[in-house]
Order: structure tokens, then sequence, then C-alpha cells
């Protein structure tokens, strides 16, 4: 693993870590569980660095694990058979020194430790300097504990030896409980058939194919298989082999840490929508608040009084609590539109309640006003309509008094009689279609006001904080993105 390997599997288990605190309660609490021991891990993995790469031989009671650690490393340090520990320890073998850090991380006892001096050994383990070798309990010991260990492990070690016998290399517990659950893994697994001094030579072949169709069954592709006998020693050079190379790449601890944080970012992926939704236009629902509140007929009431229909306007009744709640619900509809559950629900619990945004509604409105001035130009043109028609009654009667009489009146008395009635009609016309105009200004500012009103409180009620829990479904969908290797 090179520095920028390991810089890079760091920034993701950071992504990983923030997009976690940054989701904090929409993601279930085992998925978030999950991923901050896996972020701990891979974390905990990286510090210890690449000097020592781990393999656990894990596999099911009496599979040979303990024969297999012990004809590997050439020692007889595990508890093989009937002798099998009883105790849910771990017992590591390591070739080379400086291990104590990583097999204090991994839980093995001081006691459970044995090193293999690569100075007594001479060369011959030189190959395998940086190997810690594992034996686990069984994965399906009736021990629970046994179990929780080999759980804890399997996360943790580099690679994972399973090794299986000729009886039981199908078993369920196996397949369903472990192996499937691995795909993705397969770089950092290998399976090992063990035992295969037990059945004849030429039924060996048969075996293997068989365990490697289970395998791909399993959707596990490219896991070598390789077949041992820790009793006749047969195979166990070319595993020895194998870790060796295993050991000599370096890599495959941070291709194990790479694939557990892609395994956490899928569980995540789980707790977030491909996207956010586009649709948050507030109109429609300014518009289903307008109609409830009867803004139309407020402002209706308020042109009648300026025409002088009613002494005032009408004011707004009550708020509907129903038709409330029915424009909040057509928010959330459509603001959590393919969001997964804890995001719609955190949503619903961040936007106003129905009762808030009815009594914000409330008071939106209350503040409208809603006066029903006259217009002072129409009643200027309706006191000149009255003079000019009086006026013209005026001179109209002289006109007709000095037809019937003998006194003249000035030749121009009928004109201007004339004059003065088409004004005063003239007036009377205005003044009507000054008071209608104003009557018509005065409700579109009524309607105009109301809208803004509305819009103003299901744009502090709804959107913004619509808006932030968008902007945190997009940090956390961005962050899992990037924690993607
Ligand atoms: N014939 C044969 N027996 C084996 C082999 N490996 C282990 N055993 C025996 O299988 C039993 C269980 O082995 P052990 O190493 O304790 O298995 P573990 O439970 O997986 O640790 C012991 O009696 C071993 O002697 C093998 O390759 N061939
Ligand atoms: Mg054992």
């Amino acid at each position: 693993m090179t520095t920028d390997e390991t810089t890079l599997l760091t920034a993701r288990a950071d992504a990983l870590d923030r997009a976690l605190t940054v989701a904090d309660g929409r993601v279930s609490p085992q998925t978030a569980a999950r991923v901050s021991s896996t972020v701990d891990g891979v974390r905990a993995r990286l510090a210890l660095g690449v000097d020592h790469t781990v393999v656990a031989l894990v596999g099911g009671t009496g599979s040979g694990k303990s024969s297999l650690f012990n004809a590997i490393s050439g020692l007889q340090f595990a508890d093989v058979g009937v002798r099998r520990p009883t105790t849910s320890e771990i017992t590591a073998c390591v070739w080379g020194n400086g291990a104590d850090a990583l097999l204090d991380w991994l839980g093995v006892l001081p006691e459970r430790r044995i090193a293999r001096e690569s100075l007594l050994d001479g060369e011959s383990e030189a190959s395998l300097r940086g190997l810690v070798l594992l034996d686990l309990p069984d994965h399906d010991s009736i021990a629970p504990e046994h179990r929780e260990v080999v759980d804890r492990l399997v996360p943790q070690a580099d690679l994972l030896a399973w090794v299986v016998d000729p009886q039981k290399y199908a078993d369920d517990a196996l397949h369903t409980g472990y192996l499937r659950q691995l795909v993705g893994h397969e770089s950092s697994m290998v399976v090992v058939l063990n035992q295969v001094d037990t059945v004849p030579p030429e039924v060996r072949p048969a075996l293997i194919a068989d365990l490697e169709r289970l395998l791909v069954d399993d959707g596990l592709t490219g896991v070598p298989v390789t077949s041992a006998s820790a009793t006749t020693g047969e195979g166990v050079k070319a595993l020895r082999e194998a870790l060796a190379g295993v050991v000599a790449s370096r890599s495959l601890a941070a291709r194990h840490a790479g694939a557990e944080l892609n395994d956490a970012v899928t569980a995540l992926e789980k707790h977030v929508a491909e996207r956010e939704p586009t649709n948050l236009s507030l109109a429609e629902t300014v518009e289903s608040l307008r109609r409830s509140v009867g803004l139309t007929a407020v402002a209706a009431s308020v042109a009648t009084a300026v025409r002088g229909g009613s002494a005032g306007a009408q004011g707004f009744g009550a708020v509907q609590e129903d038709a409330v709640a029915l424009a909040r619900g057509m928010w959330l509809d459509a603001v959590t539109q393919g969001l997964p559950k804890r995001w719609a629900q955190d949503m619903a619990s961040r936007v106003a309640s129905t009762a808030e945004l009815r009594l914000a509604v409330a008071d939106a409105i209350s503040e409208l006003s809603l006066t029903a001035r006259r217009s002072t130009l129409a009643l200027g043109l309706l006191v000149a309509a009255v003079v000019l028609a009086g006026v013209a009654l005026v001179l109209g009667s002289v006109v007709v008094g000095s037809a019937t009489g003998e006194s003249g009146v000035a030749v121009w008395t009928p004109a201007v009689a004339v004059l003065a009635l088409v004004g005063a009609v003239a007036a009377f016309v205005g003044s009507r279609a000054a008071r209608s105009a104003a009557a018509r200004r005065r409700s579109a500012r009524v309607l105009r006001d109301g809208r803004a009103a509305l819009e103003n409180v299901c744009r502090a009620r709804l959107a913004v904080p619509t808006e932030q829990v968008l902007a945190e479904h997009r940090t956390v969908r961005e962050l899992i993105a990037s924690a993607r290797g």
C-alpha cells in the first residue's frame, strides 16, 4: 500500500464519517452502527500500517483450521481436535516482529501469540515475513461467543482463508451465513478444501469443481480454491507459497479496506435517493391557501365597499385547519417524492406543523389592510356634476321664464345651460368610472398583498426548511458517492 493509497482510503473513510454525521437520524441505527464500525476498522487498520498482512483461518468445527495453522507454521501451537479449546480465544502466529499493536487491535491474548523467529529458521521462513496467521474459533460453534469472535474478525482480517472439508463444504451456515455476505471481497479471500487425504485422488477434481460451482452460486467469482491435507502435508507448501505472494504484494490490506468501504457505501446508499426532488414551486400551495382563506371574496367585498355598495369590507373568516393540512400535505408530497422514509419523516417534522402554519396564515392575513376609502376623484366629479346640474337647472328655468314673460335674457344663456347639462352628465359618468377604477385597483391590491403575504408564510414555514433538508440530503448523497472506490 502506497502513501497515495492510504491517503485515498483515509479520505473515503472520512467522507463516510461525514456522511453519517450529516445524515444523523435519517439512516437506520443498524446501518449507522455498521458504517461507523467499518470506518473505525479501516482507520485503525490503516494506522497500523502495512508491514503485516493478517490472514485468518475460518471455517466450521473440525474442518482442520487448527491443524492447518500448525502445518503452515510448522509449530504445534494451536490445539487440535479433542484438545480443542472451549474458549473463544484466537491463536496467532507472527512471522517477524513488531505486530503487537496489530495483535492488540485484533484482540489476541498475549499468551495466544507465537513468533516464528526467522533468525532461528534461517531463510526458510523469510518469504512469510510480515504474515500474521490467525486460527479462529469455529463459525458454526454452538457457543455464541465463538461466532461473535468470528463475526468481529471477518472484517478485520486482510485475507480470509475459508477452511472446508469434503463432508461439510456445502454447509448452509457457511454459504448463507458468511460467503454470500462477502460478495465484492473476492480479492481478500481463498478457500482451502482440507482433508483431501480422506477422498480418493480421482474424486478430488469433481469435489473441487462442485465447491467452485457453489461459490459462483454464492455470487463469488474468481475466488481461488486450493486443496490440502494438514495430516499428510499435501498442498501445504503451495498454500505457504500463496501466502508468501500475498505478503509480498502488500496491497492486500488496501484492497480489503477498499472492499469494506464499498460495502459501507452500498449499505448507506439505500438511505438516500438518487437525486433530490426538483419541484419546489410554492405556486400551488399558495393558490390552495388563497382559496381556502377566501381571499377573492374578501377582495371583492373591498371593491364593493369602495364602490359605495356597503359600509365596509368583509374581513377574513377563521382559517380552516383541514384546508391548511391539505395544502401542507400537497407540499410535502411534492418535495419528498422519491426520498427514503426517514428523510420524508424528517422533512415533515422540519417544516411547520399544520397548527403552526394555520396560525402563521391567520396572522399574515390579519395584517392585510382592508380599508375601503372612497375615491376622492369620484367624489369631486360627483360634486362637480351636482353643481353643473344646478347651474343648468337655474339657467334652464331663466330661459323658459323669458320665453313666456317679457323680460329678455342674454343670447348666450341657453347655450350655457346646455353646456352645463352636458358637463353635469359627463362629470357624473366620470365619477362612476373613477369609482369603478378605484374599486378595481383596491381589490387587485388586496389580492396581490394577500397572495404575497401567503407566499411569505409558505416560503418561511415550508420552503426554507425544505431546502435545508434537501441540501443536507445532497451533501450526504455526494459524500457517499465520493466514498465509493
Ligand atoms: N484425515 C485428516 N484429518 C484431519 C485433517 N486436518 C485435520 N484433521 C483432523 O480433524 C480433526 C479436527 O481438526 P482441527 O484442526 O481441530 O479442526 P478445527 O476445528 O477446524 O480447528 C482433528 O482430529 C484433526 O486431526 C486432514 O487434512 N486430514
Ligand atoms: Mg480449532
